[in-house]
C-alpha cells in the first residue's frame, strides 16, 4: 500500500458505523452476507504533546475485530491479531514521533473467513457443478447457530501512557477469618528502575491498606466481600487498587497511574456445590449473545443497560457468556451489580476432527490465554467455559480437553473449569477434566417434538446418569423452547408462547427435586431471540429467547421471573408488582 494516498483512492467505499457489525446497516445483500477482506480506514489528528513529547507512549487499541485483522498506521504495518472476541494493541509511539505530522491515518483490513482451524470452526465450501453455480463460487459454513456476524464490534481506541507503565496486574483474593486476603501482582514496562506504590481504598475512600513492591500481600480485617446481589443486602462490595508506578527522568518524576475495582471473594467447588465466599450458590439466570437489530454484534451501551435492567428485573442472578467472550463492559457491569458470568471462549461448534489437531489446539490456548489475562480480575466471573457442544467423543477430544482445562487452571488456579457438553455421559471425553458438569438439553424439542410429558422422566434420567458418573455439581447449561412472539396456541403446541412456557415448567419440577441434592444450577436458553444463518428450522433467526429481539417479554419472561424471584426469596424480596427496579442515578459515567 502506498503509504500516502488513503483507501477512498483505490475506489468507492462506505460509511460504516464503529463499533458495529457492517452486515446489517446496508441495504445491500452481498453485504450482509459477505465473506473476506473488508478494509476500514480512519484518519485522525494527534494532540501536540502525544507527537512531541517522547516521554509519551502512544497505544492504538482494539476492543475486537472479527475475524482475522492486519493494522496499519500511516501505511506501515503495526499488528495482526487472529480471534473475533479480544482486545489486541500496538505501540504506535515511534511511529507517530518521527516526522512532523500530527495526523495519523489508521487502517484495518479484516477478514471473517472461519476455517477448521479457526475459533471457532468453519469450512469454506467450494461449489464447482457449473450446471448449478457460477465459476468460483464458494459458501462459508460453520457448525454453530448464530450469524457471523463481522467487523469492528467494539470501539477502537488512541490512549498514552509514560514510556514506563503499568503493562498487568494481577490480584486474587482469599478470606482468613473475616480479613481479606488480596495478593497482588503488577508488571511493569519500559524501566528495570522504578518505585511503585500500592493503596487499597474502600467505597468511601478511606485507605484499608497498601504496599510497595511489584508483588505482595494486602490485608484488610473485617472486609466486605464482594456478594453477588441477591445474596447479601451490600452485595457487589467493590474496593479500588490504586497502583502508581514512578520513574526518574531528566524533567523529574514522572508517573503511571492505574485503579483497579477489586473485589474479595472465594470460589469453591464440592461434590455437591458450588459455592461463594463459602455459601452454597445457585445460578438461576441465562445464557447471551451479544445481538441486535442493525448493529449486529455491535457494542451498544443503550443496549447493555436495558439488558442489565431486564435481567434484574427477571430476578436473574447469573449468565453465560454464550458462546465467545463479551466486551469487557459488561463484565464490569456485573461486577457492579453483583452478577455472576461463567466466561466462555469462542470454542463453538468444534466438532470436525481436523478441529482436533496440534495447529487448533494451539490456538485455543493462546485464546485462553487472552481471556484469562483479560478478564481474570473481574470478581463476576467465577469459572471459566473453554467450549460449548464440542464432539467430545471424538478420541483426540480426550487429549485436547485435558490439555487446554489444565492450561487454563494453570494460568488461573483461582476458578473452576469447565466445557459445555451435549454429548452422551458415558462417551464424553473430555468431562473428566471438569470442575462442574455443565450439560445442555432440548427435551420435547428436537425429538419427542410436542410430548411435553416425556421430560421429567428424561431429565431426571439425564442428571442421574451424570452425577453417578462423575459427582460432580451439575448445571442445565441450556434447555428453552422457541416462540414466536404472539402466536398462542392451548393445548400448547410447538413455537407458540404457552409452548415454550409448558416446556420451561416440566423441567422446573424436575430442577426443583434435583437442586435439593447435587443441580447448581438453570441457564435459559436463551435471554432474547437472535439471528442465525438462514435454514429453513430458522425463522428469522432463533426464537429461543424469553424475550424479543427488541428485548420485549414473551410469556416466559413472567413464569421466569416469578420462579427467579421465588429462588431468590431467602435473602431478598422481589420488587413490587409490575415495577422493575430502577438504577440508581450516578451509576454510569460513560
Ligand atoms: C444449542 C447450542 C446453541 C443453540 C441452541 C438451539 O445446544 O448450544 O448455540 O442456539 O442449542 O437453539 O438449538
Amino acid at each position: 500500500m502506498n503509504s500516502r494516498k488513503g483507501i477512498s483512492q483505490s475506489g468507492p467505499t462506505l460509511d460504516m458505523p464503529v463499533p458495529s457489525s457492517f452486515n446489517d446497516v446496508g441495504q445491500d445483500r452481498q453485504l450482509r452476507s459477505f465473506v473476506g477482506w473488508v478494509w476500514y480506514e480512519r484518519e485522525v489528528t494527534l494532540p501536540q504533546r502525544w507527537t512531541q513529547d517522547l516521554g509519551t507512549r502512544v497505544v492504538l487499541r482494539i476492543g475486537s475485530a472479527h475475524y482475522y485483522a492486519i493494522v496499519w498506521v500511516n501505511g506501515v504495518h503495526v499488528v495482526e491479531h487472529e480471534g473475533g472476541h479480544l482486545p489486541f494493541e500496538a505501540d504506535i509511539s515511534k511511529l507517530v514521533q518521527s516526522g512532523p505530522l500530527s495526523s495519523c491515518r489508521i487502517t484495518i483490513a479484516i477478514n471473517n473467513t472461519l476455517t477448521p482451524h479457526t475459533l471457532p470452526p468453519g469450512t469454506i465450501l467450494h461449489r464447482t457443478d457449473t450446471s448449478k453455480y457460477p465459476k468460483g463460487y464458494f459458501v462459508q459454513n460453520t457448525n454453530f447457530d448464530f450469524f457471523n456476524y463481522a467487523g469492528l464490534h467494539r470501539p477502537v481506541l488512541l490512549y498514552t501512557t509514560p514510556t514506563t507503565y503499568i503493562d498487568d496486574i494481577t490480584v486474587t483474593t482469599s478470606v482468613d477469618q473475616g480479613t481479606g486476603l488480596v495478593d497482588y501482582q503488577i508488571f511493569v514496562q519500559g524501566s528495570e528502575h522504578f518505585q511503585l506504590e500500592v493503596r487499597l481504598l474502600d467505597q468511601e475512600g478511606k485507605v484499608v491498606a497498601q504496599g510497595t513492591g511489584c508483588r505482595g500481600q494486602l490485608q484488610v480485617p473485617n472486609a466486605h466481600l464482594w456478594w453477588p446481589y441477591l445474596m447479601h443486602e451490600h452485595p457487589a462490595y467493590l474496593y479500588s487498587l490504586e497502583v502508581r508506578v514512578t520513574t526518574q527522568t531528566a524533567a523529574g518524576p514522572v508517573s503511571d497511574f492505574y485503579t483497579l475495582p477489586v473485589g474479595i471473594r472465594t470460589v469453591e467447588v464440592t461434590e455437591r456445590q458450588f459455592l461463594i465466599n463459602g455459601k452454597p450458590f445457585y445460578f438461576h439466570g441465562v445464557n447471551k449473545h451479544e445481538d441486535a437489530d442493525i448493529r449486529g454484534r455491535g457494542f451498544d451501551w443503550a443496549l447493555l443497560v436495558k439488558d442489565f435492567n431486564l435481567l434484574r428485573w427477571l430476578g436473574a442472578n447469573a449468565f453465560r457468556t454464550s458462546h465467545y467472550p463479551y466486551a469487557e463492559e459488561v463484565l464490569q457491569l456485573c461486577d457492579r451489580y453483583g452478577i455472576v458470568v461463567i466466561d466462555e471462549s469462542p470454542g463453538v461448534g468444534i466438532v470436525l476432527a481436523q478441529s482436533y489437531g496440534n495447529r487448533s489446539l494451539q490456538h485455543h490456548l493462546e485464546v485462553m490465554g487472552e481471556l484469562v489475562r483479560r478478564d481474570k480480575n473481574h470478581p463476576a466471573v467465577v469459572m471459566w467455559s473453554v467450549a460449548n457442544e464440542p464432539a467430545s467423543f471424538l478420541p483426540p477430544a480426550g487429549y485436547y480437553f485435558k490439555t487446554l482445562i489444565a492450561h487454563t487452571k494453570a494460568l488461573d488456579p483461582s476458578r473452576p473449569v469447565t466445557f459445555v457438553t451435549n454429548s452422551n455421559y458415558e462417551a464424553d471425553l473430555g468431562a473428566p477434566y471438569v470442575d462442574v458438569i455443565c450439560v445442555n438439553s432440548y427435551y420435547s424439542w428436537y425429538h419427542d417434538y410436542g410430548h411435553l410429558e416425556v421430560i421429567p422422566l428424561q431429565l431426571a434420567t439425564q442428571f442421574e446418569n451424570w452425577y453417578r458418573t462423575y459427582q460432580k455439581p451439575i448445571i442445565q447449561s441450556e434447555y428453552g423452547a422457541g416462540a414466536i412472539p404472539g402466536f398462542h396456541q392451548d393445548p400448547p403446541v410447538m413455537f407458540s408462547e404457552e409452548y415454550q412456557k409448558a416446556l420451561l415448567q416440566q423441567y422446573h419440577m424436575v430442577l426443583d427435586e434435583k437442586r435439593k441434592n447435587y443441580v447448581v444450577g438453570e441457564l435459559i436458553w436463551n435471554f432474547a431471540d437472535f439471528m442465525t444463518d438462514q435454514a429453513p428450522q430458522r425463522v428469522m433467526g432463533n426464537k429461543k429467547g424469553i424475550f424479543t429481539r427488541q428485548r420485549q417479554p414473551k410469556a416466559a419472561a413472567f413464569l421466569l421471573r416469578e420462579r427467579y424471584w421465588q429462588l431468590a426469596n431467602d435473602t431478598r424480596r422481589p420488587p413490587a408488582a409490575g415495577g422493575a427496579q430502577c438504577l440508581e442515578s450516578g451509576l454510569f459515567h460513560v
